[in-house]
């Protein structure tokens, strides 16, 4: 009695994850969101944002699936365990489940109703599954207490565990499949490699690097570069696929194709990208060689109207942020970019084409997978991340980081090397200066800047007695404003405070 209600969960459970394996290959071949990805994003977009924004610190965005996995395991099996007396119990839970689930896919970004096709299949799967299994269980136990562990029971177990291993392997196979052929991921592959761009390699400028071990790279490999986003599946675009659309306040609407992008003049820069979430210390930054088109003359051919002051760029996975149109228009080389150090952007980070703004964290400029951009103002549009509760303009703040010696090191006695980074884009760092135990502040010996848009790397060397010490840092900027020692958070607008290390000289 018990085994036999274990049995039935088992059978639940497997059921439903054939239905969630063949959704999951369905819409990997046809590149649109998966159910249960449809629900991460439903769920993230409709909680509170305290509760975003306690996920965002938390990694909320790793256990929101797992999360949501478990909880269909647990349904599954109260299902699969209900059916064992009550048949349509199965019919209509999995049927509960995908009408969840087309509701998550039917508010996706640029839904249309064939994205219910892959659910609805995905419910035959699990009723189909369901029926299976429970006819080999339902035979195995109508056996009465005469036949048990005879050979009559043998045969039927042996028939329960072949369409057991049958339907675990169409699972694994539908799941396996998914991810390996997923048509268009394998296409932009096939895309990145074949496209031609009319952009440079990078050359890391002379001097910008003081060449000491343990500072992160000047340039930043697009492997090695920080990734933030709120999708739960990065989206897959095509080159020849893109569009962007630019209207709103404007005179002619444009759109614009991959091939109008890259046959207008060409824009190359060092740009250091930050986020607004990155702690003091932290290393969510990165600095690259990126390429494109700039964004002001094109915005300038649609025509901005007067008043206008924004303008809110929209993704394909539907995350949008509001840029100020003056910052766009002010001669900064902010663009749309098509290549990082070089080479397409990588998926993860916006291929075919995203923004990038110097000057502006990138919650608020850095659109991945850009696809429309609406010239309006700020009183009247608010963007993901300031409806909950995060600042509005979103300039960087000046910022400095010790990375040799690291925390908790022992380092050799006598002439002690501490060099790090710096950075506030788009205004410049002229100085930075560095206090050992709370004595006089010294300055450090700058690296070359490329720009004022990029990051520069210091270091300073000390005579250190054996013992534990502190070492601290501080920049000043271009303008001579030196970096304040006040201790902000991240939320709403970006951390701010000193940078210290701990370490010991031997
Ligand atoms: N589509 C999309 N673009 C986005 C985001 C996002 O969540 N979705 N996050 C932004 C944030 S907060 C930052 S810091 C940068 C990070 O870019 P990266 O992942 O290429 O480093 O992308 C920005 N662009
Ligand atoms: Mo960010």
């Amino acid at each position: 009695m018990k085994r036999s209600a274990a049995a039935w969960s088992f059978a639940g459970v497997l059921a439903g994850f054939t239905g969630l394996a063949i959704n999951f290959a369905l819409t990997e071949w046809f590149n649109q969101p998966g159910a249960v990805v449809a629900v991460a994003d439903f769920v993230r977009d409709h909680s509170p944002a305290g509760i975003v924004n306690w996920a965002r610190e938390n990694s909320g965005k790793k256990i929101t699936i797992p999360a949501i996995l478990l909880i269909l395991t647990t349904l599954f099996a109260v299902i699969g365990r209900a059916a064992r007396t009550r048949w349509w119990v199965a019919v209509a839970g999995f049927g509960a489940v995908a009408v969840l689930g087309s509701i998550a896919v039917l508010t996706t970004n640029g839904a249309t109703v064939t994205r219910l096709v892959p659910v609805a299949l995905g419910y035959v799967a699990m009723v189909g599954a369901m029926a299976l299994l429970g006819e080999r269980l339902r035979q195995l136990q109508s056996l009465d207490d005469s036949h048990l562990f005879g050979d009559l029971w043998r045969g039927r177990r042996r028939d329960f565990l072949v369409v057991v291993g049958a339907v675990v392997g169409v699972a694994s196979i539908s799941t396996i499949a998914g991810r390996l052929f997923g048509q268009d991921v394998r296409k932009q592959k096939e895309e990145q490699k074949s496209l031609r761009l009319p952009v440079t390699s990078p050359v890391i400028p002379a001097g910008a690097r003081v060449d000491v071990d343990g500072v992160q790279p000047w340039m930043t490999p697009a492997d090695d570069f920080y990734l933030i986003d709120t999708a739960f599946s990065r989206p897959v675009v095509l080159a020849e696929d893109w569009s962007l659309r630019i209207h709103g306040m404007v005179d002619r609407e444009i759109t614009l194709t991959y091939n109008d992008l890259i046959g207008r003049e060409g824009v190359e820069a060092w740009i250091t990208l930050n986020c607004v979430s990155n702690e003091v210390g932290g290393d969510l930054i990165g600095n690259a060689w990126w390429s494109g088109a700039l964004l002001a003359p094109i915005l300038a051919a649609a025509g901005p109207q007067p008043g206008a002051d924004a303008v809110l760029q929209t993704s394909i996975d539907g995350w949008n942020c509001a840029t100020p149109l003056d910052v766009l228009m002010d001669g900064r080389k902010a663009m749309l970019a098509v290549a990082m150090n070089g080479e397409p952007l990588p998926r993860d980070h916006g291929y075919p084409v995203r923004t990038i703004v110097p000057g502006l964290y990138g919650y608020v400029s850095g659109t991945k997978w850009v696809v429309d951009m609406e010239v309006t103002t700020f009183d009247q549009v608010d963007a993901y991340w300031t409806q909950r509760g995060w600042g509005e303009l979103g300039p960087v703040k000046m910022a400095s980081k010790v990375e040799v010696p690291s925390r908790g090191a022992t380092v050799p006695a006598g002439q002690v090397v501490v060099a790090g980074t710096a950075w506030i884009q788009h205004t410049g760092i002229s100085a930075v200066d560095i206090q050992v135990d709370g004595g006089p502040w010294t300055p450090a010996d700058l690296g070359a800047a490329a720009s004022t848009d990029t990051w520069v790397q210091w270091k300073a060397t000390v005579d250190l007695e054996p013992g534990d010490h502190t070492v601290t840092v501080r920049a000043t900027d271009a303008d001579g404003n030196v970096q304040t020692s006040v201790r902000a958070d991240v939320l709403p607008d970006g951390a701010t405070g000193w940078h210290s290390v701990d370490f010991s000289v031997a």
